[in-house]
């Protein structure tokens, strides 16, 4: 429906290239409307627990201690299919296999440094949600835009 939510950011690589608005731009030209968005740097408890599914892999590691170095740009988008389709207009993990017109596909090299994070469920996606913001700094579902859905 339309008011699936999925969790963005923008990794501490993707600040530091300003490249948040080139990024928010690809969202927003889809139809996606930006439901939630502030910028923090997360703390080790956060890393981790964001990130708990991959606690056992080497990167482990090294990806807390990346996704703390700096601001990162933590969002929630709203839309019909947004948490599938964030997925595709961030491509492929690893850069390098990302596809040309995707996120990563167009702006990142390695994997370490691929720039964005999108939830890859609908549990995913509540959990993240509910990990990086509270409610009240959440808006409303918004009315969906006739220009946009049928
Ligand atoms: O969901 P997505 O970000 O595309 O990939 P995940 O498999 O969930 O891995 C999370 C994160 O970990 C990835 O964006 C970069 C990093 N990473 C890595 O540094 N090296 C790997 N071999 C795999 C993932
Ligand atoms: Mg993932």
């Amino acid at each position: 429906s339309v008011t699936e939510r999925s969790f963005i950011a923008i990794k501490p690589d993707g600040v530091a290239r300003n490249l948040v608005g080139e990024i928010i731009a690809r969202f927003e030209r889809k139809g996606f409307v930006l439901v939630g968005l502030k910028q923090i740097v997360p703390t080790a408890d956060l890393a981790k627990s964001h990130y708990a599914e991959h606690a056992e892999r080497p990167f482990f590691g090294g990806l807390v201690s990346f996704i703390t170095s700096g601001p990162v740009v933590a969002m929630v988008w709203e839309g019909k299919g947004v948490i599938a389709a964030a997925r595709a207009l961030i491509g492929a993990t690893n850069p390098l296999a990302s596809a040309p017109g995707t996120i990563r596909g167009d702006l990142a090299i390695d994997v370490g440094r691929n720039i964005i994070h999108g939830s890859d469920s609908v549990d995913s996606a509540k959990r993240e949600i509910a990990l990086w913001f509270a409610e009240t700094e959440l808006l409303a579902t918004a009315t969906p835009n006739p220009h946009i859905y049928e």
